[in-house]
């Protein structure tokens, strides 16, 4: 059977499924790393990755006969794809399959943060409504959306948005074709021109801190920010200083900088929804996930082509 090295945790499910085909070995928290390393890796053909834990460059050249490195993800961030596609080793991830049940918390968040939904929860929870109302939220129809990246998920939250009366508009670096969507330069043009900003671009070093001081500075008081996509796009600190001093309205967040560490700043406050990565979390879409990681492995191995590899990172 093949060897198959594990780097992030996966359902129990796939991991079932995938021993009846493989030899797993477990390097999600080794006690010894090297030790294992140095006693499985020239046999270590695949890698099985996730969205927030992929090999580095060390690893990936540390093992010489790698061919695969599959992510139960569709952000392929963790992985240093680059340094695998340079030595010809294959990334493949899972998209398509959880893109509704993305766009489907996104569009929740959208309604959620604007309409004070998790207050309102906390506050008939904690008896507060035996002593009065709770303060008004804000319409969302008729507001103005700006969607930062315009993928597959962004195109399926604008759907969803519109038919909640929202206005689309959006920036991204790549060209779009003819969209009704409005197209900003900027993300800083973008920001001043909504009244919702939604992240949903790619993770990783080209994204850092994209959505900084002078992005939610233009999103401004009245405006809302919603992510579902990675923390690392959002300068933490320079949120929960626009969040704590009135620089934007509110948030919602389902991924966080250091997760699944989240700054206690941001558990005090009221005027922000905090969901634990559970952007894909259903039955459903976990095992169409499972199943693309295991046909993607199975491809390779039965020497066919892969399924959804990741494109070409230049
Ligand atoms: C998962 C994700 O929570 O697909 C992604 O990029 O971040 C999520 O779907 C994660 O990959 C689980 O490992």
């Amino acid at each position: 059977m093949v060897d198959l090295l594990q780097v992030s945790q996966l359902p129990p499910f796939l991991v079932e499924r995938l021993k009846k085909d493989f030899t797993l070995h477990d390097f999600v928290n080794p006690t010894d790393p090297d030790k294992l390393l140095d006693d499985v890796g020239p046999r270590i053909r695949g890698i099985l990755a996730g969205g927030m834990k992929g090999p580095n460059a060390n690893l990936i050249n540390r093992l010489e006969n790698l061919e695969i490195i599959a992510s139960f993800s569709v952000g392929y961030d963790a992985t240093d794809v680059a340094t695998a596609q340079a030595r010809g080793v294959i990334v493949t991830h899972t998209p398509e399959v959880l893109t509704g049940d993305v766009a489907d918390l996104a569009m929740t968040f959208i309604l959620m943060a604007p309409r004070r939904i998790g207050e309102s929860e906390r506050f008939l929870r904690s008896g507060k409504w035996l002593q009065g109302r709770m303060d008004l939220g804000t319409t969302v129809r008729g507001k103005r959306l700006g969607i930062l990246g315009l993928g597959r998920i962004g195109m399926a939250v604008a759907r969803r948005a519109e038919v909640f009366g929202l206005h689309i508009a959006y920036h991204d670096i790549k060209p779009m074709g003819d969209l009704a969507y409005r197209a900003y330069p900027t993300l800083l043009d973008l920001a001043e021109a909504s009244d919702m900003l939604l992240v949903a671009c790619e993770g990783g070093d080209a994204t850092r801190d994209l959505v900084d001081a002078d992005v939610l500075k233009a999103l401004g008081p009245d405006g809302f920010l919603i992510n579902a996509a990675r923390g690392t796009i959002i300068d933490q600190p320079a949120l929960i200083a626009a969040l704590r001093d009135g620089g934007i309205a509110g948030a919602a967040m389902d991924v966080f900088d250091s997760e699944p560490e989240v700054p206690a700043e941001l558990m005090a406050m009221e005027n922000v929804v905090l969901t634990p990565h559970i952007a894909s979390s259903t039955h459903e879409t976990r095992r169409a996930m499972a199943d693309l990681v295991y046909d993607n492995l199975r491809a390779h191995f039965d020497g066919k082509p892969v399924l959804t590899p990741v494109p070409p990172q230049i």
